[in-house]
């Protein structure tokens, strides 16, 4: 059995074309059931619905073979473990800098005052006000980063930026743009190894999908 560790929502979603590219069929609708393994027209492979987060999670331990994750996240996590074979081209964005209109993001930083920065994204921001020599306090947030510099919790938010329509309508600016963003695939090495056909048959009709594109 191959288990392949998808979130639902946008990757779930621009991964089902790749999966039919692939031969393989999702036989249940996971906006519709509450079952969380899922079932493929292909007896020999499954999906698992978890959090977008612990999808690295499960593929580095092997409760999944294969996952999809966004850079994002698999940056966070870190690439303990985890085989990285494929940038697939899905669910795009960027993680990017913004502050409230009219605050003076420019001279904040020239100023050398201590920023403060809320974001789920603590590596990627630590690591780009770092090489910037920027000094910054980091302020963890699990969800709705857009309200910190609203609320006075934050000077500036690290978050995924899209269409940019969240910024627009929380009066935010994009100030950085700091890494563009897409989907991995993420593979568990020793599955890899002891799963070696049907693994292959897999990664290489992604590959196949994903020339095609
Ligand atoms: O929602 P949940 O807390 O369960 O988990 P999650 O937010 O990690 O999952 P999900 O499904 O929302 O996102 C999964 C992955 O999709 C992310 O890790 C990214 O790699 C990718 N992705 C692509 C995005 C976006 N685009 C995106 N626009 N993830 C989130 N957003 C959010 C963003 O955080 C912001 O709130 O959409 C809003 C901005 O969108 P625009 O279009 O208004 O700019
Ligand atoms: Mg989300």
């Amino acid at each position: 059995m191959i288990t392949l560790a998808l979130s639902k929502g946008r990757i779930f979603d621009e991964t089902l074309p790749l999966l039919k590219a692939a031969g393989i069929e999702v036989l249940d609708d996971p906006e519709k059931t509450r079952k969380l393994i899922l079932a493929t027209n292909q007896p020999d492979v499954r999906v698992v619905l978890v959090r977008a987060t612990d999808v690295p999670t499960y593929v580095q331990y092997g409760g999944a073979d294969l996952g999809i994750t966004g850079l994002d996240t698999l940056i966070e996590h870190g690439n303990d473990g985890l085989y990285q074979p494929l940038d697939l081209q899905i669910a795009k964005c960027r993680v990017s800098v913004a502050v409230r209109e009219g605050f003076d993001y420019a001279a904040a930083v020239r100023q050398g005052a201590r920023l403060r920065v809320a974001t789920k994204y603590v590596a990627i921001a630590r690591d780009f006000f770092a090489a910037k020599g920027v000094h910054v306090d980091l302020i963890k947030l699990y969800g709705s980063m857009e309200l910190a510099p609203l609320t006075g919790l934050a000077d500036a938010i690290v978050d995924l930026v899209s269409t940019g329509n969240t910024l627009k309508a929380n009066n935010l600016v994009e100030v950085e743009r700091i890494m563009d963003i897409s989907s991995r695939l993420v593979v568990n090495q020793a599955a890899l190894k002891l799963k070696r056909e049907p693994m292959r048959r897999i990664i290489d009709a992604f590959s196949r999908a994903l020339g095609q594109s």
